[in-house]
């Protein structure tokens, strides 16, 4: 008599088990796609009816997903798409990828995994596999989803059901390392778990780590993300130290990049932005807090990096008075919005939080930025400017927040009175021109 855990390590095997992503964002969708080529029958669910219907057209929504894949694999019948959470209860293997955002105290707002495993427990039968994705604290696959989906379903984990942790590591706009190709990690909360679940991963994916469990995949991922986070941190206190000491960081850094072992070259910036680094790690500051513990190095950086906008805003304070112009009634031209460069994504972007600084300091602030053409945020609606160079031509100062490669940066300095440049985009030019002042 085939074990549950057989009977599902053959239907990965002969791709007859029926697949399910929960969320088709930036993670689910890709995922779904990577598993319907792999040849699974893969149903996309999603609360949002927009997306839905946009795959159901067979067109994309996520940039890094082409929408003639999405057609081929809707035409074919691999992928389909729908707003109906009983759909789970024809899946043989569910992956969650739902959002896990801060509140705005800071806190972790779990509401969405919540919300998820509320739903999948209803429609949960034995022989399933399930895989959450979403970043979030050290427990959270044991502490939160086991309970309901296994103690209050009746089922038995490592038995007749199963159960893992696999970090996403999407980097959307990234060619060279995507879905497919980027190494998955995988922690079942029992070995059975983790062994299932990576023969499902590893039909469609093309390398699976196996760890022993499922918090050691969570913190992994935390790691990865804090690493980044702290040495951004560290990187930008060097900067505020090189500001004192009147000794250029950009030189600094690149000559310390010159060691070709033992180091790994961050830059300064305005702040840290985007939907994983500045976020990621405080899921794990917070549980350690739970635990009386103090988080040190995740604390000080997200205090550092948190701290960048007001220490641009203060550059361009100091560049416009030695001008002899007050903040004050200045016009101001923001180059640059997106969290970095040559993408469309605003998220905890630190532009929103220079804009408005500088607003409330009463400068005439406007912003530029080609993959953004407006943004809505605390209230205020902005639009970018659409000629960009007279813009440049009657602001007082320019600001580079977000270093796109599509600027001219050349023609930008030629037309600019003064530029205050957070990213080093204008190089080595900042020696010898008085217009530009760096970070
Ligand atoms: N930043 C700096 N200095 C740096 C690097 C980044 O100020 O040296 C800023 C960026 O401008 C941005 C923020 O930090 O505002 C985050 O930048 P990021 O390069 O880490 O980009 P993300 O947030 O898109 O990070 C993603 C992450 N991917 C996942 O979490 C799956 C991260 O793990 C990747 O390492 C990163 O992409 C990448 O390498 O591009």
């Amino acid at each position: 008599m085939q074990t549950m855990k057989e009977n599902l390590i053959l239907k990965f095997s002969n791709h007859s088990a029926n697949i399910a992503v929960l969320g088709l964002g930036y993670v689910g969708l890709p995922l779904a796609v990577v598993f319907a080529e792999a040849g699974f029958n893969v149903m996309g669910i999603d609360p949002d009816q927009r997306k839905v219907d946009t795959v159901m057209r067979g067109e994309s929504h996520i940039q890094d997903v082409p929408a003639n894949q999405v057609k081929r694999l809707v035409t074919q019948g691999k992928l389909s798409a729908t707003t109906n959470f009983a759909e789970l209860q024809n899946a043989d293997a569910v992956s969650i990828c739902v959002p896990t955002p801060l509140r705005k105290t800071g806190d972790p707002d779990l509401s969405y995994i919540l919300n998820a495993t509320a739903e999948l427990a209803k429609y949960m039968h034995p022989g399933m596999v399930v895989v959450l994705e979403s970043t979030t604290y050290p427990g959270t696959t044991r502490e939160i989803l086991l309970p309901q989906l296994g103690e209050e379903t009746g089922l038995k984990v490592g038995e007749n059901f199963f159960l893992a942790f696999s970090p996403e590591r999407v980097d959307p706009g990234r060619k060279d390392w995507t879905t497919l190709n980027t190494p998955k990690v995988m922690g079942g909360i029992t070995r059975a778990c983790g062994e299932t679940a990576t023969t499902w991963y590893k039909q469609a994916l093309q390398t699976v780590v196996t760890v022993s469990s499922a918090e050691v995949a969570e913190m992994a991922k935390l790691l990865e993300n804090t690493f980044r986070m702290i040495n951004i941190g560290m990187v930008n206190e060097m900067a505020l130290m090189c500001d004192r000491l009147g000794v250029d960081v950009w030189e600094v850094i690149d000559a310390a990049a010159t060691k070709p072992f033992g180091f790994m070259k961050f830059t300064p910036g305005p702040g840290l932005g985007g939907h994983c680094i500045p976020i990621d790690p405080l899921y794990l500051s917070w549980k350690l807090r739970a635990l009386n513990y103090t988080a040190r190095f995740i604390e000080l950086a997200s205090e550092i990096n948190t701290g960048m906008p007001r220490y641009v805003v203060s550059k361009v304070q100091d560049a416009l008075n030695e001008a002899g112009k007050p903040l004050k009634g200045s016009q101001i031209l923001i180059l640059g919005v997106a969290y970095k460069p040559d993408i469309d994504d605003l998220r905890e972007s630190p532009a929103l939080d220079v804009m408005g600084l500088m607003e409330k300091k009463g400068a005439k602030v406007s912003y530029h930025d080609p993959y953004i053409p407006h943004v809505a945020h605390d209230g205020a609606e902005r639009h970018s400017v659409t000629e960009l160079i007279p813009a440049v031509s009657q602001a007082d100062c320019v600001v580079i927040i977000t270093n796109h490669s599509s600027f001219d940066y050349a023609e930008i300095v030629e037309a600019a009175k003064l530029v205050v440049d957070t990213r080093n985009a204008l190089g080595v030019d900042r020696h010898t021109n008085p217009k530009i002042v760096s970070l």
